[in-house]
């Protein structure tokens, strides 16, 4: 079928079941936004800044497992979706980015609007192009599609000058795939999978690091089953979250900088650790010297250059964490594990647990930031899809949230982008509509991408905005405070808007919560609206999060983890 460039990227976008695309226009991609006015199923979404795009596309990844897609035009446009395209390839998320581009002739010229965006974002993709001809657009997108999707998932540039669009090609659905450089280690190597059965049935403390690698590739029910087969306990990462039923007696919840000091505990004294679908990252490990100083390691990744990056693995496997885990069960069952082999070292960690909580203290005529997400748990009953920002509020959702299911804590771990909350949740709430999303941000990072709000007001998005307002920039005011003899350069948020007005300006529902009763029904009434909601929660300003390994310490020197409250336990 003949049709020009513009079409055929719709009609290639349909091909691959792209659903959604969040974008913003401008000059170079007119020809392409007139083509998407008769698009069969793509919708698209208008937001009001690129980088939202980017994120909505990330977030709707991330909640789906499929992937996201975002469009921009050429220059600014293409520029402001960069910060989202490296928070992407950060936490491995599939997402493909298609940007308008000047006349290809143009090209190199200085142009009017022109940014060379293969060349700026290339350290931060998994591939990109720059497209030569039209009648390469519908291989260029199924390729882009299936790169993004597979191996180690991550985002696609696809730069597209305006003459492709405009010219004219003969539209026939690719099939095939010729990728010869690309060929992802998917099964991993049997003796090295063996070996590692053998050294999980030997060792008498083991730990099992889950990162979100196990996310991606769909393999937490066969982690379940290879921890309840060898009774060993489980750490997950922060992208990990949701990998392990938080609420299994074997889970050591998150491990790291804000982690639970049982699981920090437990890594610091296993005998074995094995890695899944993690990358040893800094927040993890602490002082990498000092990592799991006992422990024979064992790391599975997709990723051959994971392996031995920052951790030299004993038994490293390059392949998909599901296949492996599949195959290494079946392995561990072959040797018949002694049963009771790991119960004086599960006992320990239990004690642990038992003995370092994540605790608070309740101050009259104040709000616990920590005690807002203990709400939202028990008002979504555990069973919301948890968006957030980044600092404090995004360590207390770690906390004080218990996650049941992959794909249901959404956060910015690599990249640490404030901003990513609002629109990542957008994205997440279009994927999962039949579930409850909210997003927990703090009043700084919120004011980072606060507009798309619009989006989720003219697309009915009903998310819920839980803002944990404490007037700071959290984050950072606790590092000046911990480390910086308290002295908060320019971490307070002076003349903050009343956001509860701002979201009704916005056409959002807004609330303001100033007392510890009044959050479980601003939550409920917030989630019945079934609008775009803003709950601004007026938390104590100087609260801290606790436990906190300081930066390249060893993770076993946290301050602020001893014993408190017992963590409910259902
Ligand atoms: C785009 C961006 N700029 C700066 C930072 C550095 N940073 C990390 S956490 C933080 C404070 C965040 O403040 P807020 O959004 O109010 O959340 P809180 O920590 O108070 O919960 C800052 C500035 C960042 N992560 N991202």
């Amino acid at each position: 079928m003949k049709m020009k460039g513009s079409e055929a990227i719709v009609a290639s976008l349909e091909a691959e079941g792209c659903e959604i695309l969040f974008g913003f226009p401008g000059g170079m991609v007119i020809p392409f936004y007139d083509a998407l006015l008769d698009a069969k199923s793509l919708r698209h979404v208008l937001v009001r800044h690129e980088q939202g795009a980017a994120h909505a596309a990330d977030g709707y990844a991330r909640a789906t497992g499929r992937v996201g897609a975002c469009v921009a035009t050429s220059g600014p446009g293409a520029t402001n979706l960069v910060t989202g395209i490296a928070n992407a390839y950060l936490d491995s998320i599939p997402i493909v980015a298609i940007t308008g581009q000047v006349r290809s002739d143009l090209i190199g010229t200085d142009a009017f609007q022109e940014a060379d965006i293969t060349g700026i974002t290339l350290p931060v993709v998994k591939h990109s192009y720059l497209v030569q001809h039209a009648a390469d657009l519908p291989r260029i997108i199924h390729e882009a599609f299936h790169i993004a999707a597979t191996g180690r998932p991550g985002p696609v540039v696809i730069d597209v000058p305006i003459t492709c669009e405009l010219g004219e090609l003969t539209y026939q659905r690719p099939t095939a795939l010729e990728l010869p450089g690309y060929r992802p280690t998917l099964h991993g190597h049997v003796k090295q999978i063996r070996a590692a059965a053998r050294a999980l049935v030997d060792a008498e403390r083991p730990v099992l690091y889950a990162g979100g690698g196990v996310i991606s590739s769909g393999a937490a029910a066969e982690l379940a089953e290879l921890a309840h087969v060898l009774h060993a306990p489980v750490a997950t990462t922060l992208m990990g979250l949701g990998a392990f039923l938080q609420r299994d007696p074997l889970s050591l919840g998150m491990l790291g900088m804000h982690g639970s000091v049982a699981a920090n505990y437990a890594v610091h004294e296993c005998d074995l650790l094995m890695a899944v679908g993690a990358r040893f990252d800094d927040r993890v490990t602490g002082k990498l010297a000092a990592f799991a100083p006992q422990a024979k390691v064992v790391h599975i990744d997709v990723d051959p250059a994971e392996i031995g990056k920052n951790v030299e693995p004993a038994i490293p496997i390059v392949g998909d964490a599901r296949n492996v885990l599949a195959r290494l069960i079946d392995e561990v069952m072959a040797l018949e594990p002694v049963a009771g082999r790991t119960s004086a070292w599960l006992s320990k960690c239990a004690e642990w647990e038992d003995h370092y909580r994540f605790s608070y203290d309740h101050e009259p005529g104040t709000v616990a930031p920590q005690f807002v997400i203990e709400e939202i748990d028990r008002v979504t009953q555990s069973d919301a899809v948890i968006v957030t920002d980044v600092g404090q509020h995004q360590m207390w959702a770690t906390q004080y949230y218990h996650y049941q299911w992959p794909r249901q804590f959404i956060s910015s771990g690599g990249l640490g982008t404030m901003g990513f909350g609002l629109p990542a949740a957008i994205g997440a709430k279009m994927g999962r509509p039949e579930k409850t999303v909210i997003d927990i941000s703090g009043d700084g990072g919120f004011q980072m991408t606060m507009q798309e709000l619009t989006t989720a007001v003219c697309h009915d998005v009903a998310i819920v905005v839980a803002i944990i307002n404490n007037g700071y920039l959290g984050m950072v005011r606790q590092w000046q405070d911990l480390f910086w003899n308290k002295r908060y350069a320019y971490t307070c948020i002076e003349r903050q808007p009343d956001f509860a007005k701002l979201a009704e300006a916005f056409g959002a529902v807004g609330m303001t919560v100033t007392s510890e009763d009044q959050v479980g029904d601003a939550l409920c009434d917030a989630i019945a609206s079934q609008r775009p909601a803003v709950i601004d929660f007026r938390v104590r300003p100087e609260e801290n999060v606790f436990p906190m390994v300081p930066a390249g310490r060893e993770i076993t020197e946290m301050i602020g983890g001893t014993a408190g409250r017992r963590r409910k336990r259902s």
